[in-house]
């Protein structure tokens, strides 16, 4: 190997200290703490069983070119293949051995070029790549191709993850294409460095600092999302301060963007609808005002000489206080497409919010989405997209998913998915939320009959809208391990993933995510994984099961308060939510209701408005049920409601339990910060079944059936202070 190393030619400018920078970064692999912060982009060495295999098929890199994304694939398959496979291994101007990796556009690479593949390599689109084993200059090669160098930096990391998770790669015959071409992430974060609904720490971008000093973490950020297909990424909170747009920032942006910009995310910002005033110093922001759309128009030109491939507006208006259109009496579809108008000239794109519940007194919250944007379908400019959250209500544990998904068939519609666990746990509880996530995407809306799926609602399939896209609201901050919990990162992985490819299974991502970042230990990956794909579930029993939504305490949305009463707006109170009378449980949304379930296509609307047939996970969320109502499982309505609950906490016994058995299989600085969570986990699980009992319990007035654990505290004791995290 030493001997093939030194014979090599050169191409690249400094291939030496590429070299040395792998064997520094190996060594330092090595010695590194464990804390989490090199995520799932961990190359320690293989298997010394099947090192030799990889090592036959990956003797040199071919990868010419000169261009910021052409060195950082240089510098990711030198790091990664030398870590991986405990050897440097040497860039090359061109083919000479067996086991060249040939990595590049048809433009970078004279290899790639000779192939003629520009049109199947079109076909992919500009993310889009191919790799293939095949022979070139009679020796055996492996390609990675795409036509954007940004694609082949994708194919890079899709490489590297064929090797991390042990996959052969002797017969390569991969094509890849996104299904989505917008795959964002959301971040919430405020001017002060604070982060709204954030728990892993303060912001990453260090406002004070840039633009002269950027910090290098957001290299790794950028990597990060690159090494999952994440293309896009908004800064700021989408309560927005309109400085963000004032001069000083956008420099600090720009910064942002300059660094960004080899790994493919492009930047966005989230942009105050009042910003002509506050910044301008117009006296309206009224979007059909000839000055307003001027100002618009020229912030916009400011914005795109600084920074050219800029991403677009994402707007939260006329919602929770924010301004808008409404504000005028103008509508959503007026306010989007005045922004529109001044970012289509440089190709951006409006990400208009669907999270609006203005709706009349007494009315369904989980309606007025639907109610106040469904007639508005057909009404956006080309170059928006319209950003609906999984469910109607706001990311709540388990929703049924949003109408508005098969409810506008002339607008181009995107998915909003939350990471961050405001709802679930912060950063203290383990839920793998591709799970979820999964069955939002397989809900089938019958929008144009069986199969209409969201997926196909979103990827365009169903009614071919050109713009396609999914945001997920980051759960990073600065915490040395990126996400709180070290099993936050599977969230932010899995995202990427499914964005990438919406077919892919949860299982697939939970296995892939626990070999590439845990362990390489078969039976340990079964284990986790098992435990990745029950989560989700388990948090749902101990905090709202069979439907119930919106139970937590006000304001900061950790633990449980399903008796709160006191917030200004009722459907800011948990008892909008769940009704709880002495006749029964549940939101009453049929006919005899508020009749939202009207909102979604036959036969959807039927099988969820009759109770034979409605789902008993979203049982509560459309119907009001007499507490002896049977079950499918013989049991009454709060009999089962009970053993929901008490589910939901053994299973953080459980998960407990074969946690502390894994110890050997994982290092023990993630292991033992992961068994310190748990415990967490279980003592608030505890709290949620134990007061959410014994309130509904003061109108069911039954017994806790056989099973259930008698509470630890009382009802006052639990009322009386709020679950800490
Ligand atoms: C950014 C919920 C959250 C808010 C969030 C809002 C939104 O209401 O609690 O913190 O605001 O959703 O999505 O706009």
């Amino acid at each position: 190997m030493q001997k093939m190393i030194s014979k090599r030619r050169r191409n690249h400018p400094a291939p030496i200290a590429v070299v040395a920078l792998a064997v520094l970064f190996c060594t330092a692999a090595m010695t590194q703490a464990e804390d989490g912060y090199r995520l799932w982009l961990r190359y320690d060495p293989l298997p010394s069983k099947v090192i030799e295999f990889y090592r036959e098929h990956v003797t040199e890199l071919v990868v010419p070119g000169n261009s910021a994304t052409l060195d950082a694939v240089r510098a990711e398959l030198s790091n990664g293949c030398a870590g991986l496979l405990g050897n440097a291994v040497s860039m090359a101007n061109d083919v000479d051995h067996d086991g060249a990796v040939i990595v590049g556009t048809p433009k970078s690479s004279p290899q790639i070029a000779r192939l003629k593949w520009e049109h199947q390599l079109a076909l992919l689109g500009p993310d889009g790549f191919e790799i293939h084993s095949l022979v070139m200059a009679r020796r055996q090669v492996i390609v990675i191709a795409s036509s954007t160098e940004v694609g082949a930096l994708y194919g890079a990391f899709h490489f590297l993850r064929l090797l991390q998770t042990l996959q052969p790669i002797d017969k390569l015959n991969i094509h890849e294409k996104p299904r989505l071409q917008l795959r964002m992430l959301d971040h919430w974060d405020n001017l002060d460095g604070s982060i709204e609904r954030g728990y892993a720490g303060r912001s990453l971008w260090d406002w004070s600092a840039l633009p002269e000093k950027v910090d290098p973490r957001l290299r790794d950020y950028a990597r990060a999302n690159a090494s999952v297909g994440i293309n896009g990424s908004t800064l700021n909170n989408v309560n927005a301060d309109s400085q963000i747009l004032s001069a000083g920032y956008l420099r600090k942006v720009a910064a942002i963007a300059n660094t960004f910009r080899p790994y493919g995310v492009r930047v966005y910002l989230s942009a105050r609808f009042s910003s002509p005033i506050e910044l301008g110093g117009l006296q309206t922001a009224d979007p059909i005002d000839r000055e307003v759309a001027a100002w618009w128009k020229k912030k916009a030109d400011e914005i795109y000489r600084l920074i050219p491939d800029f991403g677009g507006f994402l707007v939260k208006a006329n919602s929770e206080g924010q301004p808008g259109p409404r504000t005028y009496n103008r509508s959503h579809a007026e306010g989007a497409n005045m922004l529109a108008a001044a970012l289509a000239p440089h190709n951006g794109v409006v990400i208009w919010r669907a999270f609006v519940y203005d709706m009349k007194p007494d009315s369904d919250r989980a309606a007025a989405a639907y109610d106040n944007l469904a007639p508005l379908d057909g009404k956006f400019a080309p170059n928006v997209l319209l950003q609906v959250k999984n469910g109607p209500v706001d990311f709540q544990p388990r929703e049924p998913f949003h109408p508005l998904f098969g409810g506008m068939p002339k607008t181009q519609v995107m998915l909003e998915a939350q990471i961050t666990q405001e709802y679930l746990g912060f950063s203290n509880h383990f839920v793998f939320l591709p799970q979820m996530w999964r069955e939002i995407l397989d809900s089938d809306t019958y929008a144009k009959g069986r199969g209409s799926t969201v997926s196909k609602v979103l990827d365009g399939s169903l009614y071919g809208q050109r713009l396609t896209g999914i945001a997920g609201v980051a759960n990073t901050g600065s915490d040395r391990n990126w996400t709180g919990h070290h099993f936050g990162q599977a969230n932010w992985y899995g995202f990427g993933r499914l964005a990438w490819n919406h077919d892919l299974t949860s299982r697939q991502v939970a296995e892939e995510w626990t070999k590439m970042t845990l362990t390489r230990d078969a039976e340990a990956i079964r284990t986790i994984a098992g435990l990745m794909l029950e989560s989700h579930q388990a948090v749902v029993d101990y905090m709202t099961p069979l439907g119930l939504h919106h139970i937590m305490w006000g304001g900061h949305h950790y633990g449980p308060a399903p008796w709160w009463n006191t917030e200004p707006q009722p459907y800011w109170n948990p008892v909008y939510y769940h009704r709880a009378d002495e006749r029964g449980l549940g939101f009453d949304r049929t006919q005899t209701g508020s009749n939202a379930v009207s909102q979604y296509h036959a036969p959807v609307r039927d099988h969820f408005a009759n109770l034979q047939t409605c789902p008993e996970e979203l049982l509560l969320w459309f119907h009001h049920v007499s507490w002896d109502y049977r079950m499918r499982s013989g049991q009454t309505l709060w009999n089962e409601l009970a053993l929901h609950y008490q589910r939901g906490v053994d299973w953080t016994r459980k998960t407990r339990r074969e946690w502390e058995a894994l110890a050997g299989a994982i290092d023990t600085e993630r292991h033992e910060a992961v068994a310190k969570k748990l415990a967490i986990q279980e003592r608030d699980a505890i709290w949620w079944r134990d007061s959410c009992l014994l309130y509904f319990q003061t109108f069911s007035k039954q017994p806790l059936p056989k099973g259930v654990e008698q509470p630890q505290k009382s009802l006052d004791e639990y009322k009386a202070k709020s679950l800490v995290w």
